[in-house]
């Protein structure tokens, strides 16, 4: 902590520095960060980067609030996404602070991978049900949620469109065991006010979806704003397509992050979300005769019983198994080791469907 804020503290009433506090609260900032820049630094938050640029709010020394447009050398420590918490000077972002948490995606150019946003506590997992669930595509983007260190929470939305929609929960809780669901409209304003207070201060929130899904119209309808939302035509090619990553203030305090569609292809996979979004399959693999079970044949497999039984079914394993078979893709394209690692595990696959 810099001297001028222990004088704060030890003064009375609310300074400059004190103000800057409440400032970052709003910002986004918990009691947990350690956000800490050198002297003669400003601490500030990525909105939203344009090429070798980055809008970032801050807060000046006495007080004042201000958004400027920062350069950023290629060669920084990180590259800033939306989110992430810098140390400014001179409107120069001069270091990228340690992320806590980070929506990833493997990069559509390279063997890397693509950071979508940073420092997150809740990423929504935005699903339309008004021509009924996507299971497959819910159970990814949970994977892909799980995986950046946040917790995933579903928002349902365009609930005046759907049919029915108890149904569509129960199969919502089927496939993302244990997460907290929303039933959202922005058009009736349905499930807004419960929106509205899980996004308190000190929550920053990404909305992940699908292009359509209705991220924009949650935002808006959230704020009463009106950011551009797509227009979806028949072809399903739909103008105002969110093309940026922006981050929001919330008039309920907390900070939101709109970002473009995702594809079913963008998303990654890791170990860890795969385990979250599918306990229920790790629950019963603990049952199969053998430690390395493949669940594919394998003799004394408790997780094909279930199947059988009708107690887990059979479109939710077959996901499982893509799942799987992507991550280990994806693992191999970073890391030669896995490669190695993944052959075998082709090798022995065929030897098991060869016995069968
Ligand atoms: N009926 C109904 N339509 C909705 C609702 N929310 C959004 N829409 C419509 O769905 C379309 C897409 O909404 P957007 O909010 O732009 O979707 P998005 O997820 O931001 O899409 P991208 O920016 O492309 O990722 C628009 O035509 C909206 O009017 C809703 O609650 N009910
Ligand atoms: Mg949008
Ligand atoms: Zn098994």
């Amino acid at each position: 902590m810099d001297d001028s804020a222990n004088e704060e503290s030890a003064g009375t009433g609310v300074g400059p520095s004190m103000k800057v506090e409440q400032f970052l609260r709003t910002l986004g900032r918990t009691a947990s960060d350690s956000l800490e820049v050198a002297e003669g630094m400003d601490l500030g938050r990525v909105s939203i980067v344009h090429g070798a640029n980055a809008d970032v709010i801050w807060c000046h020394k006495d007080g004042r609030e201000v958004i400027s447009t920062c350069h950023f050398a290629t060669n920084l420590n990180l590259r800033p996404v939306a989110g992430d918490w810098v140390a400014l000077h001179d409107n120069h972002i001069v270091k990228v602070l340690a992320r806590r948490s980070a929506l990833r995606r493997p990069d559509p150019n390279q063997r890397d991978v693509q950071i979508l946003a940073a420092n997150l506590d809740l990423v929504l997992l935005v699903v339309p049900i008004d021509r009924g669930l996507n299971v497959r595509m819910l159970e990814r983007f949970a994977v892909m949620a799980w995986d950046s260190g946040a917790r995933p929470l579903v928002v349902l939305t365009k609930a005046d469109g759907a049919v029915d929609v108890p149904a569509l929960r129960g199969e919502t809780e089927l496939s993302v065991p244990g997460v907290h669901i929303l039933t959202t409209s922005s058009l009736s304003g349905e499930g807004i006010e419960q929106l509205r207070g899980l996004l308190h201060e000190g929550i920053t929130a990404v909305m992940l979806g699908a292009s359509g899904a209705g991220k924009t119209s949650l935002l808006n309808a959230l704020e009463g704003s009106d950011e551009t939302t797509r227009s979806v035509s028949r072809s399903g090619e739909g103008r105002h397509a969110t093309t940026t990553r922006k981050l929001y203030r919330l008039s309920c305090g907390g900070v939101l992050l709109d970002i473009p569609g995702l594809r079913l292809l963008d998303l990654m996979v890791g170990q860890e979300g795969v385990a979250e979004t599918f306990s229920d399959i790790g629950e019963l693999a603990t049952r199969c005769r053998f430690r390395d079970c493949g669940h594919r044949g394998d003799e004394g497999c408790a997780v094909e019983a279930a199947v059988a039984s009708g107690e887990l079914s059979m479109r939710r394993l077959e996901n499982w198994r893509l799942i799987q078979s992507e991550m280990a893709h994806q693992e191999s394209r970073r890391d030669p080791s896995a490669m190695a690692a993944q052959r075998k595990r082709w090798r022995a696959n065929s030897k098991n469907s060869r016995k069968r």
